[in-house]
Order: structure tokens, then C-alpha cells, then sequence
């Protein structure tokens, strides 16, 4: 069993607003670290990746705010996240919001290729400068490593693009704009929207979201974005979208990804403590990381 290193990134210059650079604390609040240990890990929190204080910043362009930000705190995770790999632990990244996916996936790009990705998420978080409805970076990262997009974004780590697009899947889609859906088209990636859910049932679509992900490749990275379910269950994110995933079908999720002994990394992002009722979310990704890294009942 490979040891599991936290690392935070408090960083919420992806999106417009404030109290997901809490996340991190809010998870390690919720007894990550206890709780991971006691599944029998050895568990080092390596702490914060340093993040500049927004209140010293401006946006500087309209289409991709906070750009210099953004690229400064991916590269620094980038490093991190390469470093945690090379050293044969397993990452568990805890976001800030999904721009710093940008990071973990260089990280991962530069410790070694090819891997797959599961992207859980509401959203397709495939916009570009040009697409954008809102100019939020963390409208990008998926696009951004798949080296669609501005190349300050792309560019990240050096290795572009990060992952090929036959390995890449989205789960639980529902909320996507209107250009971003061309965009996806055009990309090659899968897409299990909610409404397969729906029809196929959780258990299919991660059975084939596994297999897309892991052929040919030496793994997987998890990208867990909360608002991929439902508000009931995860009110503290910063773009909730009604009807999504169940309690029971993420944990499901989860324990179909431990079961396939694939998991190379995960991020967990959008916490926002701010938005939350009594830490019910930043308690919710603790759950989930939980099965995701074998917990069980019997
Ligand atoms: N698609 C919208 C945008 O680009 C919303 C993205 N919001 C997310 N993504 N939370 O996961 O701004
Ligand atoms: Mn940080
Ligand atoms: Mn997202
Ligand atoms: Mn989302």
C-alpha cells in the first residue's frame, strides 16, 4: 500500500468567488489525515502550496482573470505533485477551485506518461480564452491539459499536451456552454452525462469510464470537482447545478475506482466553506475519499 501525501492549495483565483482558498482547511478539519490512517495508510501532510493574497491583485484581462496567478500556483503544484510521484506516494491534492488541476496534471505529466483521467464534475470545464462566458479560468483546466486554449495555460510544466483525449473521461455533466460543447465534440473525449447515469446506472458508466481511462495506460487521476453532486448532498460550492449525483452513487464511484487499483492521484475542488452548511461538504469529500481509497463495510 503506497504511503498518501496531502498537499492544500488555498487558491480560489479560478473563479469570482471567495472562501474556496478555505477548502483545504475546511477537508483537514473534517479528519482527512485520522481518517485516511485508519484505512491503514501512512498519511504526511506536506501543507499549503504557497498562494498570493487576492487582496493585493487585480484581473488584468477580462477573459482570463487572474492569469499570472493562476500559472504561478499551477507551477507551483506542478512541482509538488511531480515530486510526491517520483517518490512512490500516492498525491491527494485539496483544492481552492478546479483551476489547479492545471497543476496536479502537469505534476503528473512530468513524473511519467501516458495516464488517464476521470473528471467528476457538473460542468466540462472546456472553455478556452475565446469560449469563455464568464472569463473564470476554472471554466478551462480539462481543455488547458488536453492543450486546447491560451499557451501561458497549456504550457504548464512544459509537457503539452498533458493527456490524450482517448483517456480522458467526464462523468456527471449537465451544465455545459454553448461553445464549450463544440469544443468537446471536437476534442475526442468521452462524456458520460447525467443522463447516462441515469439510464446505464452508476456501476456501467465507471466500469467503462475505468476501462477508457486505464487502456494503455499506467493509471488514473481522479479530478473531483463536488458540484458534481447534487447540491443536496454538497451545498458549499460556488456554481451549484440541481440533479446530480446521489450520495449512494458517488460513494459507488468511489468504490469502483479502489476496487480497480488504478488510482494514481486525486484533487478535490470547489469546497467553499463560505457557501456550506456546518462543513457538510468539506465532510462529504472526506466520505468520499474515504471509499475512493478502499474503505468498505464488510
Ligand atoms: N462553464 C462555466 C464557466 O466557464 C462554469 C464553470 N464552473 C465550474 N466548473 N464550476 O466546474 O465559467
Ligand atoms: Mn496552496
Ligand atoms: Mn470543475
Ligand atoms: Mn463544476
Amino acid at each position: 500500500m503506497k504511503d498518501i501525501h496531502i498537499i492544500g492549495v488555498p487558491s480560489d483565483y479560478g473563479q469570482s468567488r471567495r472562501g474556496v482558498d478555505m477548502g483545504p482547511s475546511a477537508i483537514r478539519y473534517a479528519g482527512l489525515k485520522e481518517k485516511l490512517e485508519r484505512l491503514g495508510y501512512e498519511v504526511a501532510d506536506l501543507g499549503d502550496v504557497p498562494v498570493p493574497t487576492p487582496e493585493t491583485r487585480r484581473i488584468e484581462h477580462q477573459k482570463l482573470k487572474y492569469l499570472r496567478e493562476v500559472v504561478s500556483v499551477s507551477e507551483a503544484l506542478c512541482e509538488k505533485v511531480e515530486g510526491v510521484l517520483k517518490g512512490g506516494h500516492t498525491p491527494v491534492i485539496l483544492g481552492g477551485d478546479h483551476s489547479i488541476a492545471i497543476g496536479s496534471l502537469a505534476g503528473i505529466a512530468r513524473a511519467g506518461q501516458p495516464f488517464g483521467v476521470i473528471w467528476f464534475d457538473a460542468h466540462g470545464d472546456m472553455n478556452t480564452d475565446e469560449t469563455t462566458p464568464s472569463g473564470n479560468i476554472h471554466g478551462m483546466p480539462l481543455a488547458a491539459s488536453l492543450g486546447i486554449g491560451h499557451e501561458a495555460l497549456t504550457g504548464i510544466g512544459g509537457i503539452r499536451p498533458k493527456v490524450r483525449a482517448e483517456n480522458v473521461v467526464l462523468v456527471g455533466a449537465r451544465s455545459i456552454d454553448p461553445e464549450e460543447r463544440e469544443l468537446i465534440r471536437q476534442s475526442g473525449i468521452h462524456v458520460f452525462t447525467m443522463q447516462d447515469v441515469d439510464r446505464r446506472g452508476m456501476d456501467a458508466v465507471m466500469q467503462e469510464a475505468i476501462r477508457i481511462a486505464s487502456d494503455g495506460t499506467r493509471g488514473i487521476h481522479l479530478s473531483l470537482d463536488l458540484d458534481a453532486l447534487d447540491p443536496m448532498f454538497a451545498p458549499g460550492v460556488g456554481t451549484p447545478v440541481n440533479g446530480g449525483f446521489t450520495y449512494r452513487e458517488g460513494h459507488l464511484a468511489m468504490e469502483l475506482l479502489a476496487a480497480s487499483g488504478k488510482l494514481l492521484s486525486v484533487d478535490v475542488v470547489e469546497v467553499n466553506p463560505i457557501l456550506d452548511h456546518r462543513n457538510q461538504t468539506g465532510r462529504m469529500a472526506v466520505e468520499l475519499l474515504e471509499s475512493l481509497f478502499g474503505k468498505r463495510v464488510m
